[in-house]
């Protein structure tokens, strides 16, 4: 059976000054899933949402939330989380001495867990921790960068998911990949061939200012179908 591969737009990439109708804009689209990045200005200088604004959302959609924690300070972000009520939690390995810890926090109440790599971070880190993970999260820049336009998708992006979804499949497990970081139409075929199942879709697809939305999004969905399809022959 063919494998799904789903889109979450990355909220900090529309309009945040008129944030409840991006929101509008995004389910009118037929997506379900929206990215929502965590920035604590810590663990990169940036903060583009601050907590406030990610709970008036939470009150103004039933959107399923994807919850991409970039933190040095986990636990404060996990437990507004979970109380918060949102669908998936995924924090960074990096900065954490307590993973299994908040693993098993978030399985705990209900809620998809995912861990987070930044780009030079190897995938044997998750060596123990795998088959407790929901998700991994491949982040393809360095998290935080998004804005700045010279931050490019590192150059072995494909090569990070093929060896992310060789070790998935090696011990059996279901976890999913999800990918992060200038997942741009170009790029989509063949991240979507080397084994990515969700795609966050930021400035270089979802919300490229050239088209509208629906535009994009029927421009992803032809990249995925073409990333599918290379798969299957191959
Ligand atoms: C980066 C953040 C991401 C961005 C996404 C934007 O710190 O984790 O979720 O929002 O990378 O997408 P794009 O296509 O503009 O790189
Ligand atoms: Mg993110």
């Amino acid at each position: 059976m063919q494998r799904n591969v789903e889109i979450y737009p990355s909220i900090m990439c529309a309009d945040l000054c008129n944030l409840e109708q991006s929101i509008k804009n995004v389910e009118k689209e037929g997506i379900d899933t929206l990215h929502i990045d965590i920035l604590d200005g810590h663990f990169s200088p940036s903060m583009p949402l601050g907590l406030e604004t990610i709970k008036q959302l939470r009150s103004v959609t039933n959107l399923k939330f994807d919850v991409h924690i970039m933190s040095t300070n986990n636990k404060f972000f996990i437990e507004e989380m979970i109380d918060l009520g949102v669908e998936q939690i995924t924090f960074h390995i990096e900065k954490e001495s307590h993973v299994d810890r908040y693993i098993q926090l978030i399985k705990r109440n209900n809620i998809k867990v995912g861990i987070a790599l930044n780009p030079a971070t190897p995938i044997s880190v998750l060596d123990y921790v795998l088959p407790e993970c929901d998700t991994v999260l491949l982040m393809l820049i360095n998290p935080g960068f998004a804005t700045d336009k010279g931050e490019q998708q590192v150059s072995y992006a494909v090569k990070k998911v093929e060896d992310m979804s060789r070790m998935i499949k090696e011990r059996g497990l279901s976890t999913k990949i999800e990918v992060d970081g200038r997942v741009s139409f170009d790029s989509i075929p063949k991240l979507v061939r080397a084994g990515a199942d969700m795609l966050v879709a930021g400035s270089t697809s979802f919300y490229d200012k050239n088209n509208s939305l629906k535009e994009n999004k029927a421009i992803m969905e032809k990249r995925i179908a073409e990333g599918l399809h290379e798969e299957a022959i191959r």
